[in-house]
């Protein structure tokens, strides 16, 4: 077997932007595979997750982190805190944007977060396979270093980003060991995946209103089985049976789905066996939030 290169160079790298402009997508992208989870709807990413790549003797650290927003409920401002509370430890920030609209309020606040940052700053204009307003509405915004169009859906760009981020890494030691993918435990990946089928199959408040605990995990090495048993933590009743359904329909569809990309994660066959639960105003109580991951410190 070849010997891994060695990591010579490394760093951290944000990837932080309004919500909605495609920032797991990207993650997910750059790793190659599914690793953040994504939706079309905004705020779908709660905490920061950091994804590894390895490339040619260079180890990039990238952040995924919430999208940066004005909301006033507890939750929003843990996601907001959280984004940007890697900032001290970047060696590069990538400012991401919708390239098919103009700058929003919270590019605005994004901005005014990053203007005094010691670390290089490269705006990057996503979604440029269905379009792209002018870029000076951008780079109005901050002095940046550089920037690219990419698509984080098709790939397009993503190379030539990768290749400036790579050459703005200091020399420095392997963070992570080769084969990490993540910082993050399998038991958080699928409470995220879990969460992703919420977003994509209900509507209106239900997916905000909803967080994922796994109850229990047994590796079976056997059988190769992983048997998981979770709970979708809902705010109301009225949620609670919008996400079972009619005859149970879309708490096995949630399941189905998420069965499938857990299975595709871990290479595994898995049974996950589903609750719902309320508790009630959760996005409101500081004890739930901090059970659920989501801990506002003061
Ligand atoms: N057409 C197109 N759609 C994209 C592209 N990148 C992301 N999207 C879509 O944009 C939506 C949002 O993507 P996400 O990756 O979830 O965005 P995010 O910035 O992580 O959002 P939050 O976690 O809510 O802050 C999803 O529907 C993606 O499929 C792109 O390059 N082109
Ligand atoms: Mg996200």
């Amino acid at each position: 077997m070849d010997q891994p290169i060695a990591i010579t160079r490394s760093g951290f790298v944000g990837l932080l932007g309004r919500p909605n402009v495609g920032k797991s997508t990207l993650l997910n992208r750059v790793l190659g595979q599914k690793l953040a989870i994504t939706s079309p709807r905004p705020q779908t990413t709660r905490n920061r997750v950091a994804g590894v790549l390895n490339r040619g003797g260079v180890q990039m650290v990238f952040f995924d982190t919430p999208g940066v927003h004005e909301g006033e409920k507890l939750i929003n401002r843990y996601m907001v805190k959280e984004a940007l509370s890697c900032l001290p430890d970047l060696d590069v920030a990538v400012f991401l944007a919708d390239a098919t609209e103009a700058p929003h309020h919270d590019d605005e606040v994004l901005a005014r977060h990053l203007a005094g940052a010691q670390v290089p700053v490269l705006l990057v204009l996503n979604k440029v396979d269905v379009g792209c307003v002018p870029v000076p509405f951008f780079t109005a915004l901050l002095p940046f270093r550089s920037v690219h169009r990419i698509s984080a859906a098709t790939g397009e760009g993503v190379a030539a980003l990768l290749d400036e981020i790579t050459s703005l890494l200091p020399e420095g030691p392997e963070y992570y060991p080769d084969d990490a993918l993540t910082d993050r435990s399998e038991r958080f990946i699928a409470q995220e995946f879990i969460r992703e089928k919420v977003f994509a199959l209900t509507g209106e408040e239900v997916p905000y209103s909803v967080a994922v605990t796994v109850d229990s995990w047994k590796d079976t090495p056997e059988t190769g089985l992983v048997v998981i048993h979770a709970t979708i933590h809902v705010e109301r009743d009225s949620q609670k049976a919008i996400l079972i359904g009619k005859g149970g329909q879309m708490i096995k569809e949630i399941g189905k789905r998420a069965r499938l990309d857990l299975e595709a994660l871990l290479g595994a066959r898995v049974y996950l066996d589903l609750h719902v639960a309320v508790e009630k105003n959760w996005t409101r109580e500081p004890a739930s939030l901090k059970r659920f991951g989501y801990e506002v410190k003061p």
